[in-house]
C-alpha cells in the first residue's frame, strides 16, 4: 500500500492542557484535525521509524475510527510495531502498564477522562512517554509547537486493521498485535495484592459493588474482582463499556455516581462501594454509609500500604498535587518519609517516581496511584482497599474514625464554576492575585491568614520551573486553593480548594460543608464572587 503526504495548514487550539488535548469531539472529527495532532506528536519525540508504540482508548465514540487512522499514520511514520487492546480498549493504567512491560517508546491513549462521550460531547488524545507516564511539560510544548508549523501529514491507504480478535496482524510493513486489554494489567495486580487474603474476605460475606460507569474498567473489574477474587456475580454494575457511557457522566464522585451512592447510603448497604472513570483511572470509595474523600483515601491508603505484599517494606515517600489535601503529608511527617507537593497534573509525579522518591502519589480529584506505573489507577486504588480490610477486618467507617483519631481531621470540599466565561473566571483570579502580598494577618470570617502566594514548582529532580500552579491563601488551621481547570472543553472551569484541619482530638463528626462555611465564605468575599461571577453558588460540589 502507498503512503500518502497529505498537506494541511495548521489548526488553533492544538495546546494540551492537564492531560494531553481535550476537545469537542466534533473538533477532533474536522478534517485533519486528529491527523495534524498526532503528525505533531511524531515530529516532537524524534519520529516514528522504527518505534514501537500502545494504541487504546476508553471506547467512547469516535475511539475505533481514531484507532485506525493513528495506526494509519503510525505505518506511514515507519512505525515498527503498535500493540493495540481488543475492540479499541485500554484503560489508561493498563496502557501504561503496557508501555513498561514492552519497552516501548511510547503509547496514544484516546480518552477525555471523566467527560462525557459522544458526537455532541468530548474526545480527547494523550501521548503517553517511554517510561509510561504522561508526556512532561517540554514535550507537549514541542508538540504544540510543531502543531503551528504542520505543513503534511503521513498516511497509509491500507484498509483498517480487525481489531475485533485477538492476533498479530500487519499494516503495511507494521507488525500490529491485537492483544486482551486486560490480562497483563491483571498479572500486575496479582504480583501486587495478597489475592487469597482478599478472597478470603469475600469468601467470609465481604460484599460490595463496583459501578464501572459503562466505561473501560467493566471488563477489568469482572474479571479481577468478580472472576478472580471471587465477589458476587454482580458486584460489578454498569460493566459494559459504551460509546456514550450509557448517556451518563463517567465521573466517580458523589454527584456522578449516584446509583452507587444510592446503594452504599441505603438499609441493604454492602460493605463496601467504589467507582471508576471512563478510562479507569480515577476511583471513588465508600464504605457502607460513609464517603471517603480521595484526599483521605490517599492518606488512608499511605497509612495502611504495608498491609499489601507490594509496600510491605515500606514507602519511599508520598507526593500529592498543591490542592489536595495535607491528610498525606501528616502520614509522611509520622512514618519519618519525605512529602511532595507538585502542581496539578499525573505528569509531575513521573520523575519522583522514576527517581525513587515517592510510592505512593494521589491527587484531590480522585487519583491514586503508585510506582507500579506512571499514571493514577483507579482499580489499584480498589485493590489496596479491599487488600487493607481484609487485613485489619474491619470496616471503611473504622479504619477512617481511627485514622483520624491519630492524625486529625482535614475537612475537605472542591467547588467548582463551570462553563463560565473565561474574562469572568480570569477577573476573579487576578482579583485574588492583586491582594496575596496584603493577606498576612487580615481577619475575614472569623478566620486569619497566615500568608498566600501563587504556586511555583521547582522539580526536585531535573530543576525545570512550573510557574501559575494556583492560587494559596493559607488561614491559621485552613487553606483554600483557587485555579482554573486545565481539562475543560466549555468556557472555564474555577476551581476553588477548601480545607480546614481539626486537630486529633476535636470534634471529627461534622458535615464537611457546614465546617468548611467560614471558609468558602471568606473566598467569596475575597474573589467578589458576586460581583466578577454574577453568582456565588458553584454548579459541582464534591
Ligand atoms: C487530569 C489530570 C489530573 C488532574 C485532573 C483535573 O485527570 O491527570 O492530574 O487532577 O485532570 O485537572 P483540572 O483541575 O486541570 O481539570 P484526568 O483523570 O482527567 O486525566
Amino acid at each position: 500500500m502507498a503512503v500518502q503526504n497529505i498537506a494541511i495548514q495548521p489548526f488553533e487550539g492544538q495546546k494540551p492542557g492537564t492531560s494531553g488535548l481535550r476537545k469537542k469531539t466534533r473538533v477532533f472529527m474536522e478534517p485533519g484535525f486528529l491527523e495534524a495532532f498526532v503528525q505533531s506528536i511524531f515530529q516532537a519525540t524524534g519520529g516514528g521509524q522504527g518505534k514501537t508504540y500502545t494504541l487504546g482508548g476508553d471506547g467512547r465514540y469516535f475511539n475505533k475510527q481514531a484507532i485506525q487512522t493513528i495506526l494509519k499514520m503510525a505505518a506511514a511514520n515507519g512505525a515498527k510495531r503498535v500493540i493495540v487492546g481488543q475492540n479499541g480498549l485500554l484503560s489508561t493504567p493498563a496502557s501504561s502498564h503496557l508501555i513498561r512491560l514492552n519497552k516501548t517508546d511510547g503509547g496514544f491513549i484516546l480518552s477525555a477522562s471523566h467527560n462525557p462521550g459522544g458526537l455532541d460531547e468530548d474526545f480527547g488524545l494523550k501521548f503517553n512517554a517511554a517510561n509510561g507516564g504522561p508526556a512532561p511539560e517540554a514535550m507537549t510544548e514541542a508538540m504544540y509547537a510543531a502543531s503551528q508549523t504542520i505543513e503534511s501529514y503521513a498516511i497509509s491507504d491500507a484498509d483498517d486493521v480487525d481489531l475485533s480478535v485477538c492476533q498479530p496482524t500487519r499494516l503495511d510493513g507494521m507488525q500490529v498485535d491485537v492483544i486482551d486489554p486486560v490480562a497483563d494489567y491483571h498479572d500486575l495486580m496479582r504480583e501486587l495484592f495478597d489475592f487469597d487474603a482478599i478472597r478470603g474476605l469475600f469468601a467470609s460475606g465481604f460484599t460490595m459493588v463496583f459501578d464501572a460507569m459503562h466505561a473501560v474498567t467493566g471488563p477489568y473489574a469482572k474479571a479481577i474482582i468478580e472472576g478472580d477474587l471471587g465477589a458476587a456475580p454482580g458486584s460489578v454494575r454498569n460493566a459494559v463499556p459504551l460509546e456514550d457511557f450509557g448517556g451518563g457522566h463517567p465521573d466517580p464522585n458523589p454527584i456522578w455516581a449516584k446509583e452507587l451512592m444510592t446503594a452504599v447510603m441505603g438499609s441493604d448497604a454492602p460493605d463496601f462501594g467504589a467507582a471508576s472513570d471512563g478510562d479507569g483511572d480515577r476511583n471513588m470509595i465508600t464504605g457502607r454509609g460513609i464517603y471517603v474523600s480521595p484526599s483521605d483515601s490517599l492518606a488512608v491508603l499511605a497509612a495502611n500500604a504495608t498491609a499489601a505484599p507490594a509496600y510491605a517494606k515500606g514507602l519511599a515517600g508520598i507526593a500529592r498535587s498543591t490542592p489536595t489535601s495535607a491528610a498525606a503529608d501528616r502520614v509522611a511527617d509520622a512514618l519519618g518519609i519525605e512529602a511532595f507537593e507538585t502542581p496539578t497534573g499525573w505528569k509531575f509525579f513521573g520523575n519522583l517516581l522514576d527517581a525513587g522518591r515517592v510510592t505512593i502519589c494521589g491527587e484531590e480529584s480522585a487519583g491514586t496511584g503508585s510506582d507500579h506505573v506512571r499514571e493514577k489507577d483507579g482499580l489499584w486504588a480498589v485493590l489496596l482497599w479491599l487488600n487493607i480490610l481484609a487485613v485489619r477486618k474491619t470496616s471503611v467507617a473504622e479504619i477512617l474514625a481511627t485514622h483520624w483519631q491519630r492524625y486529625g481531621r482535614d475537612y475537605y470540599s472542591r467547588h467548582d464554576y463551570e462553563a463560565l466565561e473565561v474574562s469572568k473566571a480570569n477577573a476573579v483570579m487576578e482579583q485574588i492575585r492583586g491582594q496575596l502580598g496584603d493577606l498576612g494577618g487580615q481577619q475575614i470570617c472569623g478566620l486569619t491568614v497566615s500568608h498566600a502566594d501563587e504556586f511555583a514548582y521547582e522539580d526536585p529532580i531535573d530543576g525545570s520551573i512550573s510557574r501559575n500552579q494556583g492560587l494559596r491563601i493559607y488561614f491559621e488551621g485552613a487553606r483554600a486553593v483557587l485555579r482554573l481547570s486545565g481539562t475543560g472543553t466549555q468556557g472555564a472551569t474555577l476551581r476553588v480548594y477548601l480545607e480546614i484541619y481539626e486537630p486529633a482530638n476535636g470534634d471529627h463528626s461534622q458535615e464537611p460543608q457546614a465546617a468548611l462555611a467560614p471558609l468558602r465564605d471568606a473566598v467569596r468575599l475575597l474573589g467578589r464572587f458576586d460581583d466578577l461571577l454574577g453568582r456565588s453558588e458553584p454548579d459541582v460540589i464534591t
